[in-house]
């Protein structure tokens, strides 16, 4: 703490955690966590901006918890909390609801995707404005960094916009932050269709690998991998399957891309796609071990998440404090 500067970083308990999220996102909040003064959120408010099972929500959340945990953030470090334990959250968003244009909301990616998979009469608002959330949860911390998948690149921008907006309007009060987006693997494709995110909340189950998968459904969501019929191991934009098992293989052995292509020289893609199940499976497999023993110990994540809220409340409160001031409402 003290000088350090601060990260904020947040993952919805939409589902269990793919690989993308893992390797886009998690793998680097672990890195970050001696020299900056973090704080990693399970963002179960963002989670019901789209119709979320109630007991699905509960066990979603834990999961998520344990899976941070398990992939090595540690709660002695970094700061760990559930969204909806700092009320500070909602009522910033709130704030920032009614700074936000229509039309810059309207203009969100993340959003249209989303919302063209509804039913256009029963788009929920929450949707809409799901990212002035995700503003609020960045800049309650004041943090100088938000460690995010390439797919979050234009929620940061309305980060800097509504921040810089904010302080020119009532007074410098929010740190404008800055995108921290790893570029190797800064986006994990699906593995059924290699133009898309691979997402958690994707229908079809063989478009992701979720860190809690099985060896064999590991081995088997691979071999079903769509690539090409090119039939050569190459790393190019004409073979996207290929290049994201290349991008995937090359994240967690370390390998460059050129080193893994001139490994495979000659090679089909069936041996490939085995040896990049068993690269994610060799990474997986301690990390899986560690879910399961912490999910069998409630009672340690309600004492991290418990904490961490008191922690996230104390610092969350005080830029709220400030911000209720500068916009005119009259302090209790
Ligand atoms: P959902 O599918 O429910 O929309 P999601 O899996 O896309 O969710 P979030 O929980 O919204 O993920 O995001 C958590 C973090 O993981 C974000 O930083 C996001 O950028 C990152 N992330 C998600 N998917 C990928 C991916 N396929 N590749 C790289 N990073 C990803
Ligand atoms: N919107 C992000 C999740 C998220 C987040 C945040 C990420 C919510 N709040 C704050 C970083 C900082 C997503 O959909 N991936």
């Amino acid at each position: 703490m003290g000088d350090k500067k601060v990260i904020f970083s947040g993952m919805q308990p939409s589902g269990a955690l793919t690989l993308g999220n893992y390797l886009g996102a998690l793998k680097n909040w672990v890195k970050l966590q001696d020299e900056y003064d973090c704080y990693y959120c399970v963002v179960d408010m963002h989670a019901i901006t789209v119709p979320k099972e109630p007991k699905d929500l509960r066990r979603n959340t834990l999961e998520v918890l344990a899976n941070y945990i398990a992939s090595g953030i540690d709660p002695e470090k970094s700061t760990l909390f559930i969204q909806s334990h700092v009320s500070a959250h909602a009522e910033l968003g709130w704030v920032l609801n009614s700074l936000s244009y229509y039309g810059e909301l309207s203009r969100m990616t993340q959003f249209k995707d989303k919302s063209k998979r509804l039913d256009s009469n029963s788009i929920p608002a929450g949707l809409f404005v799901y990212p002035t959330l995700m503003v609020a949860d960045i800049l309650l911390y004041q943090a100088d960094l938000v460690p995010v998948g390439e797919d979050q690149r234009q929620h940061l921008e309305l980060t800097r916009d509504l921040a810089a907006r904010f302080n020119n309007r009532f007074s410098e009060t929010f740190k404008v932050p800055d995108a921290y987006i790893s570029s190797e693997g800064a986006k994990i494709m699906s593995l059924q269709d290699p133009q898309s995110k691979m997402s958690k909340s994707d229908s079809n189950e063989n478009a992701y690998i979720l860190l809690v998968d099985s060896h064999d459904a590991i081995r088997r969501k691979f071999k079903r991998a769509v690539t090409d019929s090119m039939g050569v191991v190459s790393y190019n934009d004409e073979q996207p399957g290929v290049k994201n098992l290349i991008n995937i293989y090359s994240k967690i052995s370390g390998k460059t891309s050129e080193t893994i292509v001139s490994e495979y020289e000659g090679k089909g893609y069936a041996q490939f796609k085995d040896d990049v199940a068993e690269v994610v499976f060799g990474e997986l497999k301690p990390i899986q071990e560690k879910i399961n023993y912490l999910l069998k110990n409630k009672d340690y994540l309600e004492k991290i998440y418990l904490l961490g809220a008191e922690k996230a409340e104390y610092v969350a409160r005080k830029t709220l404090r400030k911000v209720y001031k500068k916009i005119g409402f009259i302090p209790r």
